[in-house]
């Protein structure tokens, strides 16, 4: 008799349209929720003004005597960073934390008198101020004596056990895919198998990224800037780390097999590293807030960087642009404009038009099953202003939308004020300013029925830009 009532329950629930593979792992949508986090690019570079330093120079070099990782971390939070990776080995092979596999590192630098460790000081912020804390290594290593060995790969692992287990939780581990010749001459050939490996094992919930995943992809270019066509999903078979096939990583593949989204990175800075001479030439609130637009507004997310100075703090100019573009993007979704009315066909009961705009990230709107396309309308309570247009897919149930617009009414016609391609984990759109009663997306074409978990309007006093 039980089992009989459960298969009738069971029956009666619609888990709703079936999703679409490949699908992100939990700790991926963890990630892609983070939006914008920081790198942080700091080592001998920041006092030699070098971009590659060549492992020669002297750890006495690293003094930065007014080191104050919590001024970065609040600096960062103000600019609303939700997390910070750093650069714990950078190519000249120099450990910011006194790793006992090296002898190049804070311990031999006068530094605290060789008794301190960035990382323990930066992860200490970061628990202290709620935010995520990610670590950078570089396999390229022109400093250590086993690099170009394969010795060294136990070598690089090791460290890796060092940093990932000495720091509490880490949420991602940035893989660079640089591979030039160490001290010996020799290029290595790296274990990636071994290198991922060690991560699943001492930190299971961290992403890790480089020019081919496994979890998180380079965009490929340092400019920040995401495909307007942008796939989670990749041909990751075909990719190994450190040959980019640059268009392929900025689009993805629609049909590939693993969920690996783009990370766009870029630096505050025209330098990954501080210099004294590009203190005038730091992006502006304005320039930031282009670089959101291009990066999470394309499904993507913005590692921005932003180096400390040589006295060990952020500088000034940094944390002011920071601030005011964080107040800037607070800006723009200040002012939404709701809809009074949503309808359009749907799946059925649970995915109406109208959860697409109900503030709810959970719920959502479906095209009817077995659709490539579909179309919601929204109807506002009276003619509005509207500049700023917000969609997302549920993402946890994959990724659908190939072609959309947005339609204005204009007498009895619909009028295309905005039209693209993915959609994603959230699109922004910046469009010319327009009054209207009425508006409806429409899907062209998709890879299963379309869904929408969001859509969205603002007037952000925006110019069109
Ligand atoms: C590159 C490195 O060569 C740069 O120095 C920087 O660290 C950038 C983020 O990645 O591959």
């Amino acid at each position: 008799m039980l089992t009989l009532i459960a298969l009738a329950a069971m029956a009666n629930q619609d888990s709703g349209p079936p999703s679409v593979a490949p699908l992100p792992a939990p700790r991926q949508l963890a990630w892609h929720a983070m939006e914008t986090y920081a790198f942080v690019h700091f080592g001998p570079n920041t006092f030699t003004g070098e971009e590659w330093g060549h492992g020669t120079e002297d750890p006495k070099v690293f003094n930065p005597k007014r080191l104050d990782c919590r001024q970065w971390v609040r600096a960062l939070k103000a600019g609303g960073m939700k997390g910070v990776i750093i650069t714990a080995k950078h190519h000249d092979g120099f450990c910011l934390w006194p790793s006992k596999l090296s002898t190049h590192t804070v311990a031999r630098s006068p530094w605290r008198n060789g008794r301190g460790d960035v990382l323990r000081e930066l992860s200490e912020a970061c628990k202290a101020e709620g935010l995520k804390f990610g670590v950078y290594l570089s396999p390229w290593d022109r400093n250590h004596p086993s690099y170009g060995t394969p010795e060294y790969n136990r070598v690089f692992a090791d460290m890796l056990r060092e940093v990932l287990t000495g720091y509490g939780p880490v949420f991602e581990v940035w893989f660079d895919g640089a591979n030039g010749e160490g001290p010996n001459g020799k290029r290595q050939v790296y274990d990636w198998e071994l290198f991922v490996r060690t991560v699943r094992e001492l930190q299971p919930n961290a992403v890790i990224f480089s020019d081919a995943g496994p979890d998180v992809r380079w965009v490929g270019n340092e400019a920040g800037i995401a495909s307007e066509t942008n796939w989670n999903a990749l041909q990751r078979e075909r990719f190994v780390p450190g040959t980019p096939h640059y268009k392929e990583l900025g689009e993805g593949h629609e049909n590939g097999g693993h969920w690996v989204p783009a990370e766009c990175d870029v630096s505050i800075r025209p330098g990954w590293f501080w210099r004294a001479s590009e203190n005038a030439k730091v992006k502006t609130p304005s320039q930031l807030l282009d670089l959101y637009y291009q990066s999470v507004g394309r499904g993507s997310t913005l590692l921005l960087n932003v180096p400390p100075n040589s006295d060990g703090l952020i500088a000034d100019e940094d944390a002011k642009s920071l601030r005011e573009f964080h107040t800037a993007v607070g800006r723009e979704f200040a002012r939404p404009v709701r809809p009074a009315r949503a309808e359009g066909e749907s799946y059925g009961p649970g995915y109406e038009a109208s959860r697409a705009v109900d503030g709810k990230a959970a719920t959502a709107w479906a095209a009817p099953n077995g659709s490539a396309s579909g179309r919601v309308a929204f109807r506002f309570e009276r003619a509005s202003k509207i500049d700023r247009v917000l969609l997302a897919e549920p993402i946890e149930r994959g990724q659908r939308i190939r072609k959309f617009s947005v339609e204005v009414r204009d007498g009895t016609d619909w009028r295309t004020i905005a039209q693209g391609t993915t959609v994603g984990r959230k699109r922004l759109l910046r469009i010319t300013p327009v009054v209207t009663e009425e508006v409806r997306v429409s899907i062209q074409e998709a890879r299963a029925c379309p869904m929408l978990s969001e859509v969205a309007f603002f007037d952000a006093g925006g110019n069109g830009k």
